[in-house]
């Protein structure tokens, strides 16, 4: 049977989604021949200025809707190079998801140097305030699949790439200053206990479930930052809200190779915030996306999130007084005891173009270091160094993995590495090799190391450490693991206490194995008596006698910055107010309480049972979010602007009285108005300081109302 002619010139108005047409069975009322042939000019370019689809060797493609076939309803033809091609390269469009943080979402910014710090270090990048650096931050949560949701309790990843031009710092951190285990050894058994279960494939995205806790009974050393997860550190309202960690000790040096230990943090400008537990799993199925498109969002509007970059700096003799040692990673140095100074602030300013291309295909390697900053001896950052290099060989598949934009520094690089797959770089020349004279007959030579501006390690070894002996052994300093898990508790406010001694219930309820939780009791018990005490309440079991201890823990001097409570910031900047109206609303009243909040740097999205133009009292309106698909988990705070007959209809809305009642039990802010009232009756809603007529909600603010907490919730 003849092949049908497939150029457009073929296609006619009766056979609309013909070969050529450039339509689809579904694209009603277009697509004749004349519409068609409009578009292209004489000489072939396309008249609108759109590009030309091509294949991916440049060939321009006529057809993208039907494939080549024998016949009208025959065989499709393996001659089709432009169907094979299209099919092959979706085929592969995956590619493997991170072994660990593999859900997170990215943004480009800027860093600008607030203060210079030369004394400190010889890094380029810190030498004068004012002094910038592009960077490309990606936030993450850590069990989860790619496709994961955005707020279970899990740590979460602040892994920041700097493009300085000395070469790009990669300071891959999380929100939580400490870390699971001391030595990279235990890594992988720590990631196959949280993921989900070998067997079942399941939980995803979820710490509360048998291996986990198997394993974090049967790790003391663990027990500090499970503590910090179990807090609401591990459920943040907004990445924009989170601190970053550089977690390990690192070190500076200067100009003169003098070497400091340092601790970098990251300090949000917004303040830090938490959503409850039970907001964050209703969250999970209001919007699994919730972060990600808080950043987005917040990126595109111009609300640009703000870090402030902090240094905690010491020296070896102040770090060999500690009864901690400051290489082991499940240890923080309190605030009080050496002050966080601000150098830096981080600004993210711009969204990806590309999903795939930027976020998934970033790299992040610890290994990446600048001149004047460099590594210690920590067990946990020493095994990171290789394994991040490792990684990205299996999921970017190729070396040349540094040549993709996002990964690639913004200074110049040069070397005699070669070939590889990938390879997308035209080296010119035979010098691939050095030393090389070929400089002497005319011809490129390559480049060279410089002694004087590159990269030289510290050189001074640690002082209690000689390093003449090869030991597989964990360092007798490293052997108290819970004077640091009971500061982080006593640090915390007594509802921020409840908190975690809720959420360690919840967890252990979820763990079918008895002698886990037994075991894990008697670990609590040598954290703080009460805290132990409280879980095997809230669990209904006994107290079993206190687990071993290797080292004795101390009590330590409360710190206050540990606590999110305790630093709450009251401002609207940041944050989202979710305003309910109807049909008849007061139009006036809605506008003004929308422009307050804006003025004080809120953001208001408004909510209505319909989501086209309603008629209100003053003119109309519509609204941004139709009131099912706006569960108030997805604000700050809630106000309410309706007529005593709209809410009469709400009333038979289950959704509306969730809408009150979960802002209530999540301890919001609600700002309401006398038409609300049958509602807030019908939700359990009771007058208290965070229960206002709308015209006050400004001056209380979207803060949290902890207060009220055990009025809606029965806390351990
Ligand atoms: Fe990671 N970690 N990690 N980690 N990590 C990865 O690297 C690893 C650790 C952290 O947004 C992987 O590129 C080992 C501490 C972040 O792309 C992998 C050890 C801290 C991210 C890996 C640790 C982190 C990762 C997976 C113990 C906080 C996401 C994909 C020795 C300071 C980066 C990848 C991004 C990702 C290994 C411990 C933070 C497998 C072996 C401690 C934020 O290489």
């Amino acid at each position: 049977m003849p092949k049908r002619d497939t150029s457009p010139s073929n296609t006619n108005a009766l056979n609309a989604f013909a070969p050529g047409s450039g339509h689809t069975p579904f694209d009603e009322g277009s697509g004749n021949a004349g519409e068609t042939q409009q578009v292209v000019s004489k000489n072939g370019d396309h008249k609108d200025g759109q590009t030309h689809l091509t294949d991916n060797f440049g060939h321009r493609i006529s057809d993208n809707q039907n494939s080549l076939r024998a016949g009208e309803r025959g065989p499709t033809l393996l001659e089709d190079f432009v169907l094979r091609e299209k099919i092959f390269h979706f085929d592969h469009e995956r590619i493997p998801e991170r072994i660990v943080h593999a859900r997170g979402s990215g943004a480009h910014g800027i860093f600008e140097v607030t203060q210079a710090i030369p004394h400190l270090t010889k890094a380029a990048l810190f030498q004068q305030a004012g002094n910038e650096c592009p960077v490309f931050v990606r936030f993450s949560t850590v069990a989860g699949g790619a496709g994961s949701v955005d707020t279970p309790r899990d740590v979460r990843g602040f892994a920041v790439k700097l493009y300085t031009e000395q070469g790009n710092w990669d300071l891959v951190g999380n929100n939580i200053p400490v870390f699971f285990i001391q030595d990279a050894m235990k890594f992988p058994d720590l990631v196959h206990s949280v993921k989900m279960e070998a067997d079942r494939g399941y939980p995803q995205a979820a710490s509360a479930h048998d291996t986990f806790w198997d394993f974090i009974s049967l790790m003391p050393e663990s027990l500090h930052t499970v503590m910090w997860a179990m807090s609401d550190r591990g459920i943040p309202r907004s990445l924009r809200m989170i601190e970053g960690f550089g977690v390990h000790t690192f070190r500076m040096v200067n100009a003169k190779g003098e070497g400091k230990f340092v601790k970098f943090h990251w300090k949000p400008v917004l303040g830090i915030q938490s959503t409850t537990w039970d907001e964050a799993v209703k969250l999970a199925g209001a919007d699994p996306d919730f972060h990600r498109r808080d950043l987005f969002e917040a990126i595109e509007n111009g609300d640009y999130p703000q870090w402030d970059l902090g240094i905690q700096v010491f020296d070896e003799a102040w770090a060999a007084k500690q009864a901690y040692d400051v290489l082991d990673a499940t240890k923080l140095i309190p605030e009080e005891d050496i002050p966080v100074e601000i150098i830096g602030r981080m600004t993210l300013n711009r969204n990806v173009d590309n999903f795939f291309a930027e976020t998934e295909q970033a790299a992040f390697l610890p290994s990446n270091i600048i001149p004047g900053i460099d590594f210690t001896n920590d067990p946990l950052l020493q095994g990171r160094l290789f394994s991040y290099l490792d990684t990205q060989k299996s999921r970017l598949g190729t070396t040349n993995f540094h040549q993709i934009p996002i990964n690639a520094p913004k200074c110049p690089f040069h070397n005699f590495q070669r070939d590889g797959m990938m390879q997308t770089q035209v080296p010119v020349g035979r010098a691939n090799y050095e030393p090389n004279s070929l400089g002497e007959a005319g011809e490129t030579t390559g480049p060279r190391a410089c002694p004087e501006t590159g990269f030289t390690s510290f050189t001074a070894n640690d002082e209690r450490n000689d390093g003449s002996e090869k030991l597989r052994i964990r360092a007798e300093a490293f052997a108290d693991h819970y004077s640091q898990p009971r500061l982080f508790y006593r640090s915390q406010t007594e509802n921020e206490q409840a908190h975690i001694c809720a959420a360690i219930v919840f967890e252990l309820s979820k763990v079918t194995l008895e002698h886990v939780r037994i075991r894990l009791l008697s670990r609590l018990r040598n954290i703080d008596e009460s805290l132990a005490e409280r879980v095997a309440n809230g669990l209904a079991m006994k107290l079993p006698p206190k687990a071993k201890v290797a080292k004795e823990p101390v009590d330590m001097k409360v710190s206050d910055a540990l606590s999110i409570q305790k630093q709450a910031r009251k401002t609207f900047e940041g944050r989202k107010v979710g305003i309910l109206f109807a049909e008849g609303s007061d139009k006036a009243g809605i506008d003004k309480l929308k422009g307050e909040i804006e003025k004080a740097g809120g953001t208001v999205f408004l909510v209505a049972p319909e989501i086209g133009t309603l008629k209100l009292k003053g003119g109309e309106l519509s609204a941004d979010g139709q009131l099912a698909g706006s569960p108030s988990v997805t604000f700050d705070a809630i106000a309410s602007i309706i007529m005593p007959d709209a809410a009469d209809k709400l009333l038979k809305d289950a959704g509306a009285i969730q809408w009150f009642a979960d802002a209530y039990a999540h301890c919001k802010t609600i700002g309401h108005c006398k038409g609300t009232q049958v509602l807030l009756d019908k939700a359990n809603v009771e007058k208290d300081e965070g229960v206002v007529p709308w015209e006050d909600m400004v001056k209380v603010g979207p803060i949290r109302h902890w207060k009220r907490e055990p009025k809606v919730r029965n806390l351990p």
